[in-house]
This record gives C-alpha cells, structure tokens and sequence, in this order.
C-alpha cells in the first residue's frame, strides 16, 4: 500500500516510536496511526449521544440541533448519553472481571495440583487473605487453604445477594456512603448483567438513576473484579518488590529470537518466561544461529511480567504494530483486550508469527493455539519452537537503539515496607510528609494512549509538571510504560522533582514517580489510599485526602469503569483526549459537577496536558486547605 507521509514528531514523543513511523510509512505498512489520520470520529458518538440500541432508530440526538433533541422513542441526549456511559462501565467491568475469572479458575486449579507449571508462591499474602474472608487457617497447608480462598472469591461472580467481601477493605465513611446511595455491588456478574438489562430500549430512562447502577457496576470491578485478580496473581506468582528492568523498542536484540508476550492475563506469559530458560530451547536457538531466547512485553501483560519478574517491556499499546515494524519479532503472543486487529495484516508484512491462545480471542491471519491451565507449559514450548524455526526468516531488521531503565514493583505491601523503613512498615512517613507539605499530595497517572493525540506526550508533561510541584505520581498501565520510556521511573528522576518531594525520595532511594503495575492493578491504588486513610491526620474518607487521578490518554472502555470506581470511591478525576457526555449538558453537569453531592468527587474533562496538571495541583491544594494543612 502506498502512504501519504506522516510527520513523526506530532504523532508521538517518542524517538522509537517516531522512527518505526517511517519504517512503515515507507514500506506501506499501514499503523494506528496511519489510520486515525485518514478517519475522523462521528460528531454525535464522540458526545455520547449516538443510540443504536433499538431498531426504531438508530438515532443521534443532540442538545441543540433543531428536530433532533429526542430519538425516535423520546429518549433525550441526558438518558442516550447516560446509557452509553453505562455501557462503558459494564464492558470495562466485564472486561476486568473476566480476566479476573480466569485467574481464580487456574488459582483454584493450582492448588488442586491440576495446573502444571503453576503453585502457590506467597503463602504470607495468601494466609492474611484468607483471614480477612473469614476463612480459618489454622492446621491447613498453603494448598488446602488456597482451595478455600479460591473457591469463596469465585463465588463473589456468581453471587446474587449480599455485598462483595472487599468492599469492607475500604474506609468505614466511605462504606456509609456507599450504603446510603444503595450502591454496594452484590455480586460482579449480576451488576454487569443488570447495567446491561437497564441500558436496553425501554428500561431505566433517568439519567442520576442509571448512574447510581453505573456507580455500583464500577465497584464491582474497582473492589471486586480488578482486586481479585491483583491479589490472586500476587499469590500464585509473587507479590511485587522493587525490581529493575529495560523499556522501549530496544529490549529487542537482533542476535537472539525475540518473542512478544501482549494483552492482559498473566496465566501463559509467567510459563513462556520459565520455558524461555528450558536448556533444549536454548540449544535449538543457538541450532538457527541465535544467542538466546528474549521474551519482552507489551501492555498490561508487560505490566504484570514486569513488577513481578522484570521482563523487559517492548512498549505501550500503540507500540504493538510498531514493535513488528522491527522485522525482529519472532513470534507475538497474545490473549485478550486493547490486542489490535491491524496487528494480522502488519505481520503478514514481516516474518512475524501471530499467536492467539484465549478461547475467547481470535484474530484472522492469526494461529489459534489455545492455551489452558493443564496444557500450559506444552503451549508454551510449542510457542517457542516455532519462533525459533522462525528466526532465520528475517528481513527487513531495523531495531531502535531506544533502551531505558527503569525500576517497577510498587505494590501497596512495598510502599508500606518501604516508607515506613526498616523496623515498622507503615504510611505514617508518607502522611507525615503530606502532612508536613514535603509532599503535595498524591496523584495516579494511569490508561491508555490514544493516537488521537500525541502519543506518551500528555502522560510525561502531565508527570513531569505535577513532580516538580512536589506531588508524587502513581502510575499504572500504559502511562506507566510511557513514563519509564522518556526515564521518569528511575530514582535519579528525583532531581526533576521540586525540593520538599526530591528530599523524601532521597531519603528512601525511591523514584518520585511509582509504577504500580498494570491496569487491575489500579486496585492497588484503592488500598494504598485506604491506608493512607487508616493512618491518620489526612481525614477519615478518600475524598477528604490530597489524592487525585487522570487518563490524559484514554481509549479503552476499561477506562472509564475505573475512572468511575475512583469517582464513586471519593477521588476526582481528569480524563484528555474527549469525553463521552459532552453531547448532553444535562449529563455533563452531573459528571462534572452534582455527583459530588453523591460521592463527593467528580469527573473533569480537559484535553491540554499543562492545564491537566494544574487542575490536579488545584485539587489537591483545596483538599490540604479544607484539611487545614496548607503551607
Ligand atoms: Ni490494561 S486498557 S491500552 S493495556 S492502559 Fe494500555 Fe492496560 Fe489502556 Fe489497554
Ligand atoms: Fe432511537 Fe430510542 Fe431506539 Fe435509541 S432506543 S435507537 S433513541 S428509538
């Protein structure tokens, strides 16, 4: 295919990225971004109030076009945009959920020792867990235990009544909050279910009443779905400490077989990492000429290999087809969510192999090799055989030289350990430093990238803005890999910051910017607030304490359903790129503004990442003042 030229530099900052551009511009391999240049998106989809869920329609209404405020129905732009809002929370929820779903099937079949390759690793974590639902320990091995602890948080899909186990993690003013609005999620299936039922033509028309459903479906993922998944997989595969390890296109080595793990489940990529150091893989490798087996990441699944193992990370999301433009992959891996379709039709255009192993996941040109619990490790030596046959089929290499440190495996348990040093872990160092003005207040820089902007440049402005006023950063996903990439994730990053943050980070040897880890990982988030919380002198509910969160960035549906369990969990939060509510005043003012009577925080919208960041340290500064604690 021939392509018009593109100009690198205003699609992303990043000089990997923007060199792999012009790779593909001059092979004629079309990319994200190729296409979001040739495709504007729809004026009333991107408002949020384009209807397609009946056949009376579709319609697309909006606030102030003449003859069209209502569809065909009635439905005004408040309820079409609401809906779709709901929408996006129960397939973020969904999403999150079933990833969630398939870790306790493994988890529950690792202890039953019918999952080979997989056992129990933190037996710590796994017996304070276990305490916490109630569940009792005493004179059962780590195996039996597990099978317990299993069995009761899978039951939490299912379950019809009642209120999800976690819910309880959080603060006890929140809890009344929660039960107040009637929003304690009962069971995960049946919220998304629900939002899914209230959503369809002719059901819940009232937009304040539909959201109170979206509040609830987004706790179901935030304390439910998402934090399942993170604590489950920290105790089948290690909860995270501090590690270091190499970000951007050049973890690929053009003398070793190069195979990319991508998506989001943990389950395969944790055997590929163990297979890739199997003596007669290796030996097959040198067999075809090459120095070794490299497996890198790429999204969330780069995330969790990551903070637990520190696999080298290829890239964030937009980097998938771009990491193929090398002409060095071997083979890609992939399982479920943000795995682009256009990635078939770019490995066609090189050597690369496309695996997908989900049975929920197929993409055409792809080769389905499906992965499950007992089959695992078989599918993962077959994965790599087959990438090593590949490596003599290349052509076309040019690998970026972009290399970059970074240090990952902030889970909630080591900024405890670690703050609080070495004879006492706890926050009280973190909020005696809020507390003291040394540090601001908090803020998580999380999501995607999108090509609609420029891509890693909002999330490294916003980072960099909000450090130097002594704000500390958490950050997951792919604003994380974006942030490691431009070298912010390193304690050296300390010397960007401004005096009082700079000092603590000193002391502790610490990065001013956290990675916590991949996008359920944002469970992590909730935890670490609440703990903040339960430490003392910063108020006695998230939405009293100096935190914030953005997605200068987003994309994904996934998005927004964590965006409103931060929300519904009383911390305010910015997203960029557009906002699916503008087409509806009604609606936005809600968002943006009367929820906070509900919860109170709320959704703000700015797309410029200078003023993003403003606003954060504007929020934060309103929360010291009514704390009584600015300086
Ligand atoms: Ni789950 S959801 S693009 S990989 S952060 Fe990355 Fe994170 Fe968004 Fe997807
Ligand atoms: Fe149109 Fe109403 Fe049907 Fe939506 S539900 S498509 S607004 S008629």
């Amino acid at each position: 295919m021939k392509l018009k030229a593109v100009n690198e530099k205003a699609l992303t900052n990043c000089s990997a990225s923007q060199q792999m551009l012009a790779k593909t511009t001059r092979e004629g391999v079309e990319t994200a971004f190729h296409r979001a240049l040739k495709k504007k998106p729809c004026p009333y989809g991107v408002g949020g109030t384009c209807c397609r869920i009946c056949y009376m329609g579709p319609c697309r209404v909006s606030d102030n076009a003449p003859g069209a405020a209502t569809g065909v129905c009635g439905a005004t732009a408040e309820t079409i945009s609401a809906r779709n809002f709901g929408r996006m929370i129960a397939a973020g929820a969904a999403a999150h959920s079933d990833h969630a779903r398939e870790v306790a099937l493994t988890f529950l079949a690792a202890a039953r020792g019918e999952a080979p390759g997989f056992e129990i690793r933190d037996e710590e974590k796994l017996r304070a867990v276990a305490a916490e639902l109630g569940i009792e320990a005493a004179g059962k091995n780590k195996n039996r235990l597990a099978e317990e602890v299993g069995l009761k948080l899978l039951a939490e899909f299912g379950q019809q009544e009642g209120e999800l186990h976690f819910i309880r993690r959080a603060p006890a003013k929140r809890q009344e909050v929660w039960q107040r609005l009637g929003v304690v999620p009962r069971g995960i299936d049946r919220e998304i279910v629900e939002m899914m039922h209230r959503t369809s033509v002719g059901v819940d028309q009232e937009y304040v009443h539909l959201m109170l459903h979206g509040m609830r479906t987004s706790l179901a993922d935030g304390w439910g779905g998402s934090m399942i998944a993170t604590e489950l997989q920290d105790i089948l595969f290690g909860t995270p400490v501090p590690i270091r390890a190499k970000v951007n296109l050049g973890v690929l080595k053009a003398d070793q077989v190069n195979i990319i793990v991508h998506g989001h489940e943990p389950l395969l990529p944790e055997l590929m990492v163990a297979a890739a150091k199997d003596e007669e893989l290796l030996l097959a490798a040198r067999g075809v000429g090459a120095n070794g087996i490299n497996i890198a990441g790429i999204c969330c699944t780069a995330n969790e290999i990551l903070m637990r193992k520190g696999v080298p990370v290829a890239g964030s999301v937009l980097q998938q087809e771009l990491a193929i433009a090398t002409g060095a992959v071997d083979a890609m891996v992939v399982d479920v969510q943000c795995v682009m379709q256009g990635l078939g039709t770019v490995a066609r255009c090189y050597h690369t192999e496309l695996f997908t192993t989900s049975s929920r996941a197929q993409i055409p040109g792809a080769i389905h090799l499906e992965f499950n619990h007992e089959n695992g490790f078989e599918v993962a030596r077959e994965i790599i055989r087959r990438a090593i046959a590949n490596f003599p089929k290349r052509r076309a290499v040019e690998i970026p030289t972009e290399e970059v440190d970074l240090v990952a495996g902030f889970s909630h348990e080591t900024i405890n350990y670690m703050l609080g040093g070495r004879f006492r872990a706890s926050y009280r160092p973190l909020n005696d430093n809020i507390i003291n003005g040394r540090i601001r207040g908090v803020a998580a820089v999380v999501g995607c990238s999108n090509p609609r902007v420029r891509f890693g440049d909002l999330h490294t402005t916003i980072v960099r803005e909000l450090i130097a006023n002594n704000v500390l950063v958490l950050v997951t996903g792919c604003a994380a890999i974006n942030c490691a990439k431009e070298g912010l994730l390193i304690p050296e990053a300390a010397e960007l910051a401004g005096s009082g943050l700079r000092e603590v980070c000193e002391a502790v040897g610490m990065p001013p910017v956290l990675h916590c880890g991949s996008c359920v990982d944002n469970s992590r988030l909730l935890v670490a607030g609440t703990a903040i919380v339960k430490e003392g002198g910063l108020g006695e509910d998230l939405s009293e304490v100096p935190v914030c969160g953005c997605a200068p960035e987003w994309m994904s549906e996934k998005a927004i359903c964590i965006g409103q369990y931060f929300v519904t969990s009383g911390v305010t939060v910015g997203f960029g790129v557009a906002f699916p509510s503008t087409g509806s005043e009604k609606f936005s003012d809600y968002l943006f503004g009367g929820i906070k009577e509900h919860v109170g925080a709320t959704w703000f919208f700015e797309p410029d990442p200078m003023a993003m960041a403003r606003q954060i340290i504007t929020i934060l500064d309103e929360k010291r003042k009514a704390l009584g604690i600015d300086v």
